[in-house]
Order: structure tokens, then sequence, then C-alpha cells
């Protein structure tokens, strides 16, 4: 099985500030704990972060037809990107919406999410124990949903 870890804009920036709510693990550190938790479940991970919508487009876009499942952490552009939605609607792959933080207790504008519209589970506020929920979740489904 293969997934794909999608990181979106300053999640690079883990560990550097804003600690009281990403925590101090770096962004190094998450992919460590992503591939530990790929590993033990022998799963094949790729990871991809940027800064920049399009990018992201681009990366769901490519992974039509190479991955069973996509784990996304949109970062802000959850809260904005119509395109992100539109190209996870386009793949059709099974994916799995992670927050670090509780976007349900924060600003107003972090309340809507696009990407949960089409994602099969979400997931918000577990830190990066949400990353492993969304590995384990995702892993079941896809067996389950097998053709
Ligand atoms: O809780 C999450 O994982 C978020 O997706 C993180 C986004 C935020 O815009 C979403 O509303 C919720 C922001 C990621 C920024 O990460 C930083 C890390 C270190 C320092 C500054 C920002």
């Amino acid at each position: 099985m293969r997934f794909l870890v999608i990181n979106g804009p300053n999640l690079n920036m883990l560990g550097i500030r804003e600690k009281n709510i990403y925590g101090s693990e770096t962004y190094e550190g998450l992919l460590s704990f992503i591939s530990e938790v790929c590993k033990a479940e022998q799963i094949d991970v790729s990871f991809f972060q940027s800064n920049h919508e399009g990018a992201i487009v681009d990366a769901i876009q490519e992974a039509y037809g190479k991955y069973d499942g996509i784990v996304i952490n949109p970062a802000a552009y959850t809260h904005t990107s119509v395109a992100i939605l539109d190209a996870l609607k386009a793949v059709m792959i099974p994916a799995v919406e992670v927050h670090i933080s509780n976007i349900f207790e924060r600003e107003k504008f972090r309340h809507f999410s696009y990407p949960s519209l089409v994602c099969v589970k979400s997931i918000y506020g577990k830190g990066f124990e949400g990353y492993r929920e969304a590995i384990l979740f995702l892993k079941d489904y896809v067996l389950e949903n097998k053709a």
C-alpha cells in the first residue's frame, strides 16, 4: 500500500515558532514519526510539503494512479482553497485530513474546512498523533474498499 502525506504552508516551520499551538517538534521530527508508523504498518510513504497552493494541486494530480491514499494537512489553505478541494475530488484517492491544533477551538475563520467536504475523515487537535490515527484509519479504509 502506498500513501502520500502532504503538508501545506508554514508546516516546515514546526518547532521554530508558535510552540504553544503546534508543539516543539520539528517538521523533520514529524516526518520521522510518520515514517515509523508506516514502517510498522508496512506502508510505503512519500512526503510533500509546499507553501504554494498550485504546487499542492499539482502534487495531488500527480498522485493519480500512484497512491492508494492521501493524508493531507493543507494548513491555512484548508480554510480558503476550492482548488485543493477540486483536485482531491478529481483524483478520487481516499484522503484523510489532519490538523495538529483543534481548529474548532481557534478563530472562527478556521472553523470551516474545504477538504472536509471530500475527505473520508477529519482529525484535529491531537498533535502528531493525529497523523498516526489518519494512517491507521486510511489503511483500514483502503483494505475494506478494495474492488
Ligand atoms: O492545526 C493545523 O495543523 C493547521 O492546519 C495549521 C495551520 C493553520 O493555518 C490551520 O488553521 C490549522 C498553520 C500551520 C503553520 O505552522 C506553523 C508552524 C510553526 C510556526 C508558525 C506556523
